[in-house]
């Protein structure tokens, strides 16, 4: 991999990768990062539900991977950056971007991968029901970076119909910025995050 940055680690694959196959390999799959990578210890992670919803709810790691409750699925997912093709922006308007602004990201930012998960729905069932006009979901990644020399947590929302693996939320069908990747906890919201990765870079 080329590492566009080494930190935050932003990485791609050093060649073109070979297009034969719609799957990118693990290891060519590109990466986007805006802080550092959080150490999660398996033993105490556990994960919330809150916000407006009538009985919140945490789960640890064992919970969640209880098949029994929590039957997997597996989806092959495409995942595009917005910031793909972010160098034309940068030439065109330096000083302006978003988080990680100087990265020369060219048309790498895609990847296609097959995720084995559980879909959000089952553990949000056990929050009852939502309350109070919920209409979105908010997502806390546990990593942290600074923005403006403000450090932040990596935030995130989307209407509320994602699927999800507790520990990287894929949501289908939105820019690869709302998967949220070490995520801690969600939050049901009545209007999207002012988080700036989600009212400001990836609006
Ligand atoms: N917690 C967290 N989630 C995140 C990010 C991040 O910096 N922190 N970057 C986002 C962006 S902008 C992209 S493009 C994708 C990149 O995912 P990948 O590194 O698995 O390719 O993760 C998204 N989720
Ligand atoms: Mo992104």
């Amino acid at each position: 991999m080329l590492h566009l940055f080494q930190f935050p680690c932003n990485a791609k694959p050093a060649k073109r990768p070979i297009t034969e196959d719609s799957i990118r390999p693990n290891s060519l799959h590109f990466v986007w990062n805006h802080g550092g990578i959080p150490i999660i210890d398996k033993e105490y992670y556990s994960f919330q539900l809150d916000g407006l919803v009538a009985s919140p709810q945490s789960c640890t790691l064992v919970d969640l991977k209880d098949e029994f409750r929590f039957p997997r699925i597996e989806k092959t997912v495409a995942m595009q950056c917005s910031g793909t093709r972010h160098i034309e922006q940068i030439l065109k308007h330096p000083g302006q971007g978003e988080e990680v602004p100087k990265a020369p990201w060219g048309e790498a930012a895609i990847g296609c991968a097959q995720y084995v998960g559980i879909s959000l729905k089952k553990p949000m069932k056990a929050c009852d029901a939502f309350v109070d006009g919920a209409k979105h979901l908010k997502f806390y990644g546990a990593d942290i970076y600074l923005k403006d020399n403000k450090p932040m947590n990596y935030v995130g929302s989307t209407c509320r119909a994602p699927t999800a693996n507790p520990l990287r939320i894929m949501v289908f069908g939105y820019i690869s910025a709302r998967c949220l990747k070490w995520l801690y906890k969600i939050k049901a919201i009545k209007t999207p995050s002012r988080a700036t990765a989600q009212s400001q870079g990836y609006l």
